[in-house]
């Protein structure tokens, strides 16, 4: 799926602002046809979701359905073009109405929807649009849903969050990214899927590959363009496809210290004339494992980084370009390289940053701690959506340089996980993955409650950790903590032989508590904590990277084990350092992995 762009061909109009809102927890709407539009007085801030900043009615831990309806103008101009009504990401269902008539649905959460309207406007006039959204998820969902029955049955009471989850951040609800009507022309360039190569120290090689909407026989012209050096190409479409390949010569790869970008610019042409056009930015790079190594053009590279979190006041998981850019700038004060988008895509925005400013990205899908007691075929059905539809979305940008098909299966901790069928599940799983994308590392975090024994070991290409030792378990105890782990680490190195990345470790850390003992919640524990873990990772040949956990301070349901937000936070919710960003700051200006 293309992002959206303006040129003489395809536009853009933004839909975001103040939208009228009404929750509908009874189910009624549906049945009392909300869907024709509605006026109540209540209004909501598109994108952002409902939780805080509808929290005075009672939204703060709404789960359930609420509707969305606006009045928009169709400007005639749309007339003769394909009009799209398209929205980065609404969590976690919804389904759309135009004028009164059913549009379309979509069960995806994270990822953009794009529904063609045409049939349902009348350029020229005003249209109303309404969208359901609904925030509850099951087991055939992902991330998977849990209900507090289901805690209760299984005898889990103090595991009960509120509103229950099976993961660790609010279960914010709305439409949290941008939404525009997109136009183009109906004969459209639909799909580019651009794959490089360093050939030596002085070329790269560019493949490209352009899907269109139709069968025609029409021709794409192909450029490349690097301020005012140009290469280009023309050739005949075949079947709706056509293939392009460049070797760029004195080519400049993309890299961390230099994400330098070419641009791709597609002409769509029937006999006479340019019938659509797509520009794009692009990088040339190469990643890959080679032996206990991750290899960024050809060089080491050792990963430092966080997991982060789509997270702020008030806006909760809605699209905020200043935190975004602020995020981005903290990181590179603290010398970070890298960082993952636990537990699910971030938005659009934020892989074109990363692409510009030279961050790796582990990019990754909501199969956050899957159950397998209760994954089915239909799971298995929505995981690869949810694969297919991310890797359509962010194959092109150069920063993003590993998949995480999830995230910590098994954390309930079930004997079964290993009896087979989970094997059979993250089998096909890798595979499906690998077909779509046979170029980038693939993985998944492991939790301590999977084990050395997880089967997703044996399919990933970089083996995950998350570990809280000195936490979770030997509270307090770094010393037992990192002698443990590192007797765990060198037992999965040497069963499975492939590079090990730290995806998470850390602890929460309230701003301004202090110890001169080992103190939990503390400041100086945090330091300690991290401190320890990074000489323990460093200290091992195979290990090529450390996300600590995590960038900022966010929300998460109620539960004893946190005071509002999770307290692992390098930054506070705010994003105001605690003494451990100084630390990290000192430890990662140095690239290499072996010098503290
Ligand atoms: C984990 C999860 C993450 C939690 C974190 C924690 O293992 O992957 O989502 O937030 O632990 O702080 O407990």
């Amino acid at each position: 799926m293309l992002y959206p762009l303006v040129n003489n061909f395809r536009n853009v109009l933004d839909l975001s602002g103040i939208w009228e809102f009404k929750t509908d927890p009874k189910k009624i709407g549906e049945r009392e046809k909300w869907f024709k539009g509605f006026n109540t007085g209540t209004t909501i801030a598109v994108p952002g979701s409902w939780n805080e900043q509808l929290e005075e009615l009672g939204l703060l831990h709404y789960v359930g359905s609420a509707w969305y309806s606006k009045k928009v103008f169709i400007p005639s101009e749309y007339e003769s073009k394909r009009i799209i009504l398209r929205i980065g990401s609404i969590d976690y269902n919804s389904k759309f109405w135009i004028n009164g008539k059913f549009a379309g649905e979509n069960k995806v959460g994270f990822l953009p929807i794009e529904l063609e309207i045409n049939d349902f406007v009348v350029p020229g006039k005003e249209a109303i649009i309404v969208i359901m959204v609904n925030n509850e998820l099951s087991d055939e969902t992902l991330p998977q849903g849990i209900t507090s029955k289901r805690f209760r049955d299984e005898k889990r009471l103090r595991d009960e969050t509120n509103p229950p989850t099976r993961y660790d951040f609010s279960p914010y609800g709305g439409i949290h990214r941008t939404i525009q009507l997109v136009t183009t022309p109906h004969c459209y360039i639909k799909q580019i899927k651009i794959d490089t190569k360093i050939l030596n120290n002085r070329n790269g090689l560019v493949n490209a590959e352009i899907i269109i909407n139709s069968k025609k026989s029409l021709v794409i012209s192909a450029q490349i363009i690097s301020g005012k050096k140009v290469l280009s190409q023309k050739t005949s479409l075949n079947s709706g496809k056509a293939k392009v390949k460049f070797e760029i010569s004195n080519c400049k790869f993309w890299s961390i210290d230099n994400p330098f970008l070419y641009d791709l610019k597609i002409e769509l042409l029937d006999e006479k004339n340019i019938i659509d056009e797509y520009k794009t930015p692009f990088g040339v790079r190469e990643v890959v494992i080679s032996g206990n190594k991750l290899l960024l053009n050809g060089k080491e590279i050792y990963l430092k980084g966080f997991g982060k979190h789509e997270d702020f006041s008030v806006i909760g998981k809605g699209l905020f370009l200043p935190l975004m850019v602020k995020d981005f700038e903290l990181m590179k004060w603290i010398n970070a390289n890298s960082f993952r988008t636990s537990h699910y895509p971030y938005s659009e925005e934020m892989m074109f940053y990363a692409d510009r400013k030279g961050f790796l990205v582990i990019d990754e899908v909501p199969a956050v701690s899957l159950d397998f007691r209760y994954v089915n075929g239909n799971t298995l059905k929505t995981h690869k959506e949810h694969i297919t539809r991310l890797i359509d979305r962010d194959y092109n940008h150069p920063s993003v340089i590993m998949w995480a098909v999830g995230n910590e299966p098994n954390l309930v901790g079930d004997k079964n996980y290993y009896n087979g069928s989970a094997k059979k599940y993250w089998k096909e799983i890798f595979g499906f993955t690998k077909k779509i994308d046979s170029s980038r590392p693939i993985t998944v975090p492991n939790c301590t409650r999977a084990g050395v024994n997880d089967p997703v070991f044996e399919f990933s290409d970089v083996l995950s950790l998350n570990r809280y030792y000195g936490w979770y378990e030997y509270p307090g105890n770094l010393d037992e903590a990192t002698s443990i782990l590192s007797k765990e680490m060198d037992t999965i190195f040497n069963k499975y032989k492939k590079p090990i990345l730290f995806t998470e470790f850390g602890v929460d850390t309230m701003p301004g508590l202090h110890s001169i003992s080992t103190q939990m919640f503390t400041e100086e524990y945090q330091q300690q904590f991290l401190e320890a873990y990074i000489n323990l990772i460093r200290s091992k040949k195979y290990t090529i990277g450390e996300h600590v956990w995590n960038f900022a301070d966010f929300r998460t349901p109620q539960h004893f084990r946190r005071v509002v937000l999770n307290l692992k936070g390098v930054f506070n919710r705010n994003r105001e350092p605690k003494s451990a960003a100084f630390l990290l700051k000192r430890i990662w200006q140095n690239p290499s992995k072996n010098k503290l």
